[in-house]
């Protein structure tokens, strides 16, 4: 995968609350390409396995509960600079700590139920896409 792209979910809360349109206006309007989406639903051994790198920190459970309970929209999104640049637009993980105008800032809920999900490295990113998207699901 091209290190231009990101990946993105968003989260249970924002979806509860009726942001997904708002969301995907904020990130188109912020010069990000939609290269694949999808509105689905993590299992509980998705969540896991999604956030097992978190698997040692005492809010995996309420992590993996939160992440499963409803659905998500997941996508692959591409600009220059996508993993840094989305990050910015989303904002800090904690809402309260988040700069105005940010997606977190926005919309999340609490620090636990923060809205939107930003890959955090090129890495991560082609990892997370291949993991909700197959090849023929993500545009060239
Ligand atoms: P994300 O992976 O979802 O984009 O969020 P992030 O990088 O900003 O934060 P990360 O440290 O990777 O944490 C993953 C998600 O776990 C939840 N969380 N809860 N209750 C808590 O103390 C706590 N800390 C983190 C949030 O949903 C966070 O986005
Ligand atoms: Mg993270």
């Amino acid at each position: 995968m091209a290190t231009n792209r990101t990946f993105t979910m968003i989260k249970p809360d924002a979806v509860e609350n009726g942001h997904i349109g708002a969301i995907i206006e904020k990130i188109q309007t912020a010069g990000f390409k939609i290269v694949a989406m999808k509105y689905t639903q993590l299992s509980e051994a998705d969540a896991k396995a999604f956030y097992e790198v978190h698997k040692e920190r005492p809010f995996y459970g309420e992590l993996v509960a939160f992440m499963s309970r409803g659905p998500i929209v997941a996508a692959v999104l591409e600009k220059d600079n996508a993993v840094e640049d989305f990050r910015t637009l989303i904002g800090a993980t904690n809402p309260e700590e988040a700069a105005e105008g940010t997606i977190r800032k926005l919309f999340a809920t609490s620090l636990s139920e923060n809205a939107v999900h930003g890959s955090d490295s090129d890495e991560n990113a082609a990892i997370e896409s291949n993991f909700h998207f197959s090849g023929r699901e993500i545009y060239a």
